[in-house]
């Protein structure tokens, strides 16, 4: 069977922290890759990284570079590449930025990895996930946008933090764009298997419903630069996982959808089976009209940031 290779596609502040994680978790070789101009530093990090396996007893091969060969025959990709907006740089902006990026990307992971599971991290999400499919063309349940994973875990902290127990014993689900949008459906929430609206009033949920649509703006506001990467990186790394050890998983990505929820042609947040198959099925989970109106609203969201990439 040999090792699992994992390529990162991207060194900053998330390809650092999966890298790490990726041999923490002693899930294969890692490869690092960024821009000419910061070889050394994705070497430097690789380093630095590889002189911890023998305090966490992990025998990862961890590297850094700037040429995609070095990425041949990867089983998993995380594109995490972009730039971040900067003052006076409209969204458009951003955008077209970024709609490059990910567009020489996808170029060279269909070269070198195309038989990979690939997974975008890039923001603006939606759009970023559709392009790399649009330009690499290729299988679309081998790409997947990582958001809902973050998502779900927001919730699933707030709700924690609020009753004052482990977020591990809530279950919940976040459908939709990545984005203000996004629509948690508190409704299916669970704590120990008890429905979230016997624990909680309804202007509490409220109140988390809110909060999780904009923690990545808390943090961003906290934080003074950049976004959050501790929690996005050890999302994308669950679903690298559970692509490589075929685990089955129900995660919810941004999945390309073929009549599901009533929409076709574009990637939307969704429950997923996600195993050696790749995004292996959608699940489809019965909405009440006003949630399934919050999802429309939130599919002409993605719809209007996917007609921006104009592809
Ligand atoms: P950052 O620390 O800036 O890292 C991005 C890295 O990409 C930098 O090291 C760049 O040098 C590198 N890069 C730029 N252009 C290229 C290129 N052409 N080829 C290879 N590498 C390149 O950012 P970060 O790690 O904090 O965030 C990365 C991305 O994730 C951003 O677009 C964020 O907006 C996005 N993000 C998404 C979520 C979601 O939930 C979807 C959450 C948090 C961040």
């Amino acid at each position: 069977m040999g090792r699992k290779k994992i390529a990162l596609i991207g060194g900053g502040q998330i390809g650092g922290i999966m890298a790490l994680l990726a041999a923490q978790r002693e899930m294969g070789d890692v490869v690092l890759l960024d821009i000419p101009e910061k070889e050394n530093v994705v070497k430097g990090k690789m380093l630095d990284l590889t002189e911890t396996n023998p305090l966490f007893s992990s025998s990862s091969c961890l590297t850094g570079t700037k040429n995609y060969a070095d990425l041949a025959g990867a089983d998993v990709t995380i594109t995490t590449a972009g730039l971040p907006r900067k003052p006076g740089m409209s969204r458009e902006d951003l955008l077209n930025i970024n709609l490059q990026i990910i567009s020489e990307v996808a170029t060279n992971l269909k070269k070198y990895c195309p038989d990979a599971f690939h997974i975008v991290v890039t923001n603006p999400l939606d759009s970023m996930v559709f392009a790399f499919m649009k330009v690499s063309g290729l299988p679309k349940h081998k790409i997947a946008g990582m958001a809902g994973v973050l998502d779900t875990a927001r919730f699933r902290s707030f709700v924690g933090m609020e009753l004052n127990v482990s977020p591990k014993d809530v279950s919940a689900l976040v459908l939709g764009g990545h984005g203000p949008t996004m629509v948690p459906l508190a409704r299916l929430a669970t704590v120990g298997g008890i429905p979230l609206s016997e624990l909680l009033p309804q202007e509490k949920i409220d109140a988390i419903v809110y909060r999780t649509r904009e923690a990545g703006t808390e943090i961003v506001n906290l934080l003074g630069s950049g976004s959050a990467y501790f929690s996005p990186a050890t999302s994308a790394i669950e679903m690298a996982e559970a692509y490589l050890k075929d685990q089955k998983r129900i995660l919810t990505c941004a999945a390309y959808l073929n009549g599901e929820y009533g929409i076709t042609g574009y990637y939307i947040g969704v429950p997923a089976i996600i195993g050696a198959g790749g995004v292996e099925k959608v699940l489809e989970v019965k909405l009440t009209d006003s949630e399934k109106a919050a999802l429309n609203n939130s599919l002409e969201a993605v719809k209007k940031a996917v007609a921006e990439t104009k592809l």
